[in-house]
């Protein structure tokens, strides 16, 4: 295959080991991971399910964090390698729009993605049940809520880095009210960040394997590369025990992102190590973030593991493309546009 580049910014410290000798699948894990355990702070009892960003040379983070009451809610927390990490003592307090105080009731499955000179949070909100929070910052001092996107029920917003066609594009996943035992990846796109629409479905749910066939939802913020978008997703399956949620990778179409390019058949994290195994939620793997260097092609993935701590993983945008390619499946009707 051609070189695969990833089109962004050199990011020299982002956190990385090798791959191990011998070694053969897309994915390795960060040798002392978890890298975020239990009680990091005071009042927090878990964290997981969170994301980072580079901000002034250093690493930002907004984490899903639970007090020992269990309600889920948000803090920043820095970094200056991306593996070591301080909490902050509160939760982010926001505005909304007019600047009065705003607190959502419960936040939790944060992405933090810059577009342009601005940072928004996505998050699953209460608004009439499970949907889609979003505010912005530009110096993680102030937090500005902004209107809901999306109707109830929905979840797992995950906006794209830039601009498509002039347009924000976020991708998410509706749901019910409860632990949804469906659920595709949907578009949407807008001018303003108000007004959401032009409606497209990505993905299903489904293909050959069991992994990913009782619903998906997106990850990390996708990828701009040679190829497309990369981007990695969660995708879960039912056992008489429960839900096991692991990781998957897809490309998609840089002009049309409805558009699925290449999608791995297989799974390309699940959970193996005991952080992955045992927790409050035994059994889940949950990407939320990835910290990228163009120069090197260099990939680390944040992601929750057993809804109980912070797990990193690495690949290369050579290894993880190539294995998309090499283990693609066509799913449904992915490879179209989504617009019945
Ligand atoms: C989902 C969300 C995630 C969680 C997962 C597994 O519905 O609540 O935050 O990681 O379930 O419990």
């Amino acid at each position: 295959m051609t070189e695969v580049r990833i089109i962004g910014g050199a990011l020299p410290n982002i956190p990385w080991e090798e791959k191990p000798e011998g070694h053969v699948k897309p994915l390795w894990r960060h040798s002392s991971n978890p890298v975020i355990k239990r009680n990091p702070a005071k009042d927090i009892a878990r964290i997981f399910n969170s994301a980072v960003a580079p901000y002034e040379g250093r690493y930002i983070g907004v984490f899903r964090t639970e007090t020992d009451t269990t309600r889920p809610h948000l803090r920043l927390g820095h970094s200056q390698d991306g593996l070591d990490w301080k909490i902050e003592e509160s939760p982010i307090q926001f505005q909304d729009e007019a600047g009065n105080p705003y607190q959502p009731r419960y936040a939790y499955d944060p992405r933090l993605v810059k577009v342009e000179d601005t940072y928004y949070i996505i998050w699953c909100t209460d608004f009439y049940g499970a949907a889609i929070g979003v505010a912005k910052t530009q110096d993680f001092k102030t937090f500005t809520a902004l209107e809901n996107p999306f109707l109830p029920f929905n979840r797992n917003g995950v906006l794209f880095p830039r601009k498509i066609n002039g347009n924000f594009v976020m991708l998410s996943r509706p749901s019910d009210s409860g632990h949804t035992p469906f659920g595709d990846v949907f578009l949407s796109e807008s001018p303003d960040f108000v007004y959401w629409g032009k409606h497209r479905h990505v993905m299903s749910k489904g293909g050959e394997g069991w992994w990913q066939n009782v619903k998906i939802g997106g990850g990390p913020a996708p990828i701009e590369t040679s190829e497309g978008w990369l981007m990695f997703y969660h995708g879960v399956t039912g056992t008489c025990n429960g839900f096991v949620y692991s990781m998957g990778a897809v490309i998609l179409d840089l002009e049309e992102p409805s558009k699925v390019k290449y999608r791995s058949r297989n799974f390309v994290l699940t959970p193996e190590e005991w952080y992955e195994e045992r927790g409050f939620v035994p059994n889940v793997v949950f990407p939320c973030a990835t910290l990228q260097d163009a120069d090197t092609g260099r990939i680390a993935i944040y992601y929750g593991a057993a809804d109980t701590y912070v797990g990193v993983a690495y690949t290369t945008v050579q290894d993880i493309v190539q294995y998309v390619k090499d283990t693609h499946e066509e799913v449904a009707d992915d490879a179209g546009i989504g617009r019945l």
